[in-house]
């Protein structure tokens, strides 16, 4: 095994520069169909925004949780209480990235409402210095790899269409949600209509260790993996789990910052990683979690929480990390929304890779008009 330097070592040297507003901004966007899991069926995408202004130049982060704690223990409102009373007070002008990666430490948890802060800095930073997101991360620009999450749908025909679509575009990976009850039979059906796409489950947290030979059924699909098959709490269940399956377990729910991911690996209990980087605490973060999955041989790739065009962005320039082998959820804007608030959207290129926007930070524009018209909260905190 190779013990890489620290990833993060040159963003923690990074100044936190005087901020001259901060403004939390909520905008629903209906989604263009309903999208089912095994938790919950989301018909919209309630994202609280953070805007920063610093010397005339505007930068803005998504805060990845939902109005809901059904994916996640954070919500929307929790974010905002955590931002508002314990993050922001320790954001000091002057300070090093490290110094406040430090303070943020003491508060335990909540790492979607740390990384809201900390996206806005870092996309801040890189506009101010007129470069990508991704080079400030230290990362050349190359093509994203592409990977689209489908739903749970109301028949098998629903399904079939919906994979027939995503391997006309090209996707890299087809992944689609399960449950109990909606599992085998379904996974068979695509099988058997696509025998080559490449193809995985992602149960967010339905079974138990009860259903160990339920899900050894999974095996014979030749899937990549299978994700978050037991509780969104439970690391150690799955490592009994992944002892008794061939299919490769990836964890999701489990994994909130690097200790978890040292964890799954270490005991067994996966074999790949899904670094959401809200739910993990950040970029820098998320940047630990690849190149320490990276040294143990251990596949990562990038989450999706269903993001705006903002939080898109920031997935897209994560992806440019060492790691990231395997293709993520990231999937065309017109799977989610039919106008988002930021341009350009995001589309496949014909070979189904998908291109870093280009400009300074993100790379994308946010409009106002449509930032305006879906609103429906603004708080100015600062
Ligand atoms: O479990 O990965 C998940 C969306 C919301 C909450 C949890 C999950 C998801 C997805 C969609 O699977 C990913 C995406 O397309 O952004
Ligand atoms: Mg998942």
């Amino acid at each position: 095994m190779t013990v890489s330097p620290s990833p993060t070592a040159a963003l923690e040297r990074l100044i936190v520069p005087a901020l001259d507003h901060i403004d939390l901004v909520t905008v629903k966007l209906p989604f263009v169909a309903p999208f089912g899991t095994s938790v919950y069926v989301w018909t919209d995408k309630e994202a609280m925004l953070m805007r920063l202004e610093s010397g005339g130049v505007t930068a803005w982060s998504e805060c990845v949780s939902d109005p809901d704690p059904f994916y996640f223990y954070e919500t929307n409102d929790t974010a905002r209480h955590i931002i508002k009373d314990f993050l922001l007070p320790l954001l000091e002008p002057g300070i090093t990235l490290g110094e406040l990666d430090a303070r943020f430490r003491r508060v335990r948890g909540h790492g979607m409402a740390k990384a809201t802060v900390e996206n806005g800095l870092l996309n801040l930073i890189a506009t101010r210095q007129g470069i990508p997101l991704h080079q400030l991360l230290g990362f050349p620009a190359k093509k994203i790899m592409s990977g689209i999450s489908i739903g749970l749908k109301e028949t098998p025909a629903a399904l079939l269409a919906a994979v027939e679509r995503a391997a006309a575009a090209k996707y890299q990976r087809v992944k689609m949600k399960i449950k109990k009850g909606q599992d085998i039979d379904w996974v068979a059906a695509v099988r058997d209509r696509f025998p080559d796409i490449p193809l995985m489950v992602d149960a967010n947290g339905d079974y138990s260790l009860a259903d160990i030979d339920h899900l050894r059924k999974l095996d014979a699909f030749g899937l990549m993996m299978i994700e978050q098959p037991l509780s969104y709490s439970d690391i150690f269940e799955h490592a009994s789990l992944q002892r008794e399956l061939k299919t490769a377990i990836c964890l999701d729910e489990s994994i909130h910052g690097l200790a978890d991911a040292a964890a799954g690996i270490g005991l067994g209990a996966c074999r790949i990683i899904n670094i959401k980087q809200g739910r993990v605490g950040g970029l820098m973060e998320s940047l630990r979690i690849a190149r320490y999955c990276a040294d143990r041989g251990v596949g990562v790739w990038s989450g999706g929480m269903d993001e705006t065009g903002i939080g898109r962005a920031v997935n897209i320039h994560l992806q440019t990390a060492d790691g990231f082998t395997l293709p993520g959820d990231t999937s065309e804007t017109s799977n989610y929304f039919d106008e988002d608030i930021a341009e350009p959207p995001v589309v496949l290129r014909r070979d189904g890779f998908i291109d870093i926007p280009e400009g300074p930070g993100l790379g994308v524009r946010v409009v106002a008009e449509r930032i305006l018209k879906r609103a429906v909260r603004m708080e100015r905190l600062r």
